[in-house]
């Protein structure tokens, strides 16, 4: 009987269906495909898992605020989510909705079993409630106001079941003692001690207030308090009560952002103590991806969003970006400006460079196939030894979570691939017997330098890797290569070369980035952007770069114009923004206040011809970032002739600024 795989079981947080995925939610997602492909590679039996967190208040609001059942609303964005991970090529083996019903069932299973190892109890639980929200609130505003809406809250007991938690500080003690890697990185692990050293309190499991969750058997109107319902999909993933059959239980790894770090070192921890099942082997807890030093929030409008980034620069370029840009586990800055830095510099001129480079003079040279290297030179072997010697040190970083590092090192292996090239110069040499046995050397050392570099990447870079395979004729599935059998001296003569794709064409900063940011806007603020094109016969925002007019199958109704608030602003100031040589940063008097806009017009109007004109505003927009500039509203014009030359909206009477527009 053929040897069973060691298994390893990755999961992701399974994230809230209040919203869509921003790049934080990527990012999490990213680093588990990356492990998934790169341990699959290292010959494991892998499974991924991810998921939706469906449950709760803030569902049961925004399905209302959508007038729909709660249901639907998560059903929809549950679809949602999963589509955009297929579309990113970040599909999961298991797909979590905390509404399924085997997930229903293990949590019910597992509260069952705590509760019969003595380890729930019925108790009371007082705190401020919002009555508005139905929610209890930790943390009030002053005056013990909601934080949500401003209203003020009351004192609330409720009946609830507890979990012992307080019974778990010495095992959780004893178990990080025993596990030293079970919570990573080292600095969090000090934090999550010395928060329990300082005691735990017994935690209210169920909930008599909200209605929109796990229902506890028999003991209805309580449901699941979320965490306590959200933490067991990563067992209900892998079989629930039955997991010992599918054999992937406990996680190998819980890749988890820092926000959520305490929930599944300690919350998740002690209930599987409480139900006596194995404990998942680690937690590794990532740092934040910052805008401009703060926590990326759709309310804030500092949201960025991947679909748009990998339109245009390519999924494998934001993967690339994600993982070598931060060290992973540290808080970093997410820019624009950064990405496509990257993109052009390691994508475009290192990797991609390099690739067409050696296409071509194989092509050229060897008629497409790969050539039977002569006699090395001392030179050869250098380059030969530094990319043998990248294999285990890049395994080694992968193995430690230390993806900008093994980035670090393949690059570093391409740089010395491009410095070969231009000392040996193979370009250079002529048609003789010994100039063309040298040729082929050069050419045969770069190529098999560029198979190792290929295999190295493809955890991280799965698109572009892919094809450089391809190029180099290996007919194998590049994500079945065993890393462990990688090494020098594999390319074959005489094989036939695939068809070289480009990998990274090299774009202009400024235009990518613009289009980049009118894609998100799009994204962003759909009807808002469609509506104001529409009211302008099909005239483009100024704000936005490009906004598709409705196609008459697309019409909207009388609803979706009514969000759109359009009010007529005068403009008191006017400058332009520097390195953004399109935008042009306003300031406009809307009647009830003063807005900062930036308006996608200034190759066209001339800043100081714009002091005191008036202009129509879409007024209720998510505030939202433009050059690192905010933008809070947008100017509303017409988009003339092929090069959408945009001419302001206006007036022909006098109109009162902030009329509203209808
Ligand atoms: O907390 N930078 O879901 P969630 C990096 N449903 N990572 C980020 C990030 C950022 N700016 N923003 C979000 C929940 N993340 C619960 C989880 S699990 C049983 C239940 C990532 O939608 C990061 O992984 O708020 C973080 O922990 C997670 O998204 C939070 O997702």
């Amino acid at each position: 009987m053929p040897e069973r795989k060691e298994k390893f079981y990755i999961t992701t947080p399974i994230y809230y269906t209040n919203g869509l995925p921003h790049i934080g939610h990527t990012y999490t997602t990213v680093v588990a495909d990356v492990l998934r492909r790169y341990k699959k590679m290292r010959g494991y039996d892998v499974v991924m898992t991810t998921g939706t967190d469906e449950h709760g208040v803030n569902v049961e609001r925004a399905a209302k605020n959508a007038g729909i059942p709660e249901s639907e609303f998560a059903a929809r964005m549950a679809d949602a989510w999963r589509a955009l991970w297929d579309e990113l090529g970040l599909t999961a083996d298991e797909f979590v909705r905390t509404t399924d019903l085997r997930h229903v069932r293990t949590v019910q299973w597992l509260f069952r079993l705590c509760k019969e190892n003595g380890y729930v109890y019925k108790g009371h639980y007082t705190g401020l409630y919002c009555v508005y929200d139905n929610a209890f609130v930790n943390e009030p505003k002053p005056g013990n106001l909601c934080p949500d809406c401003d209203r003020p809250l009351e004192t609330v007991t409720e009946e609830n079941y507890f979990f012992k938690l307080s019974a778990f500080q010495k095992p959780l003690l004893d178990f990080y003692k025993k596990f030293p890697n079970f919570i990573q990185p080292e600095s969090r692990k000090n934090e999550i001690i010395s928060f329990v050293e300082g005691g735990l309190k017994d935690l209210s499991i169920t909930r008599t207030t909200v209605r929109w969750g796990i229902p506890v058997p028999g003991e209805e109107p309580h449901v699941f308090y979320v965490w306590f319902d959200a933490l067991n999909a990563y067992l209900s993933a892998v079989g629930g009560p039955d997991y010992e059959k599918r054999g992937m239980w406990p996680a190998d790894v819980h890749l988890v952002g820092k926000d959520i770090i305490r929930f599944h070192t300690v919350y998740w921890p002690a209930f599987l103590m409480a139900a006596m099942l194995p404990l998942p082997k680690q937690v590794w807890a990532h740092g934040w991806f910052l805008m401009d030093a703060a926590k990326m929030s759709k309310s804030k409008g500092n949201v960025v969003l991947p679909r748009p980034i990998a339109n245009m620069l390519g999924m494998d370029a934001l993967r690339y970006f994600l993982l070598r840009e931060i060290v992973f586990g540290q808080d970093g800055n997410f820019s624009y400006d950064a990405l496509v830095t990257r993109y052009n510099s390691d994508l475009a001129n290192g990797l991609g460079n390099l690739a067409s480079r050696t296409a071509a003079m194989l092509e050229k040279n060897f008629a497409g196939k790969v050539p039977k290297p002569g006699a090395r030179l001392p030179q050869d072997d250098v380059l030969a030894k530094e990319a043998q010697n990248a294999i285990g040190e890049v395994l080694e970083r992968y193995d430690q979570f230390e993806f900008a590092r093994a980035l670090e090192t393949i690059w570093s292996v391409i740089a010395a691939a491009d410095k070969y090239l231009t000392t040996e110069q193979p370009w250079a040499l002529g048609n003789s017997h010994d100039e063309e046995s040298r040729k082929a050397t050069i050419l045969w050392t770069t190529a098999e330098l560029l198979r190792i570099v290929a295999a190295l990447a493809y955890p991280v870079l799965p698109d572009s890797a892919t094809k450089v395979w391809r190029l180099l004729g290996q007919s194998n599935a590049i994500g079945t290569v065993e890393l462990d059998g990688l090494h020098w001296e594999q390319l074959v003569p005489d094989t036939t070369l695939g068809k070289f794709q480009a990998l990274f064409p090299r774009v202009e900063k400024t235009e990518a980035i613009e289009r980049i940011e009118a894609m998100a806007n799009e994204e962003l603020n759909p009807t808002a952007a469609r509506a104001a094109a529409t009211s302008s016969h099909s005239a483009p925002p100024a704000g936005a770069a490009s906004a598709p007019a409705a196609s008459p199958a697309e019409k909207i109704g009388i609803e979706d114009f009514a969000k759109v608030e359009m009010r007529v602003g005068q403009v008191k100031t006017a400058e332009r923004i520097v390195g953004a040589d399109k935008l042009l940063k306003l300031t406009v008097d809307i009647g009830s206040e003063i807005r900062q806009i930036c308006a996608g017009i200034a190759q066209y109007y001339e800043p100081e011809a714009l002091i005191g004109r008036k202009v129509v505003v879409v007024v209720n927009l998510a505030p939202r970032k433009l050059r690192g500039v905010e933008s809070n509203g947008m100017i509303v014009a017409a988009s003339v002739g092929p090069e959408g030359r945009p001419v302001l909206a206006g007036f022909h009477e006098d109109v009162e600024v902030g009329a509203r527009l209808k």
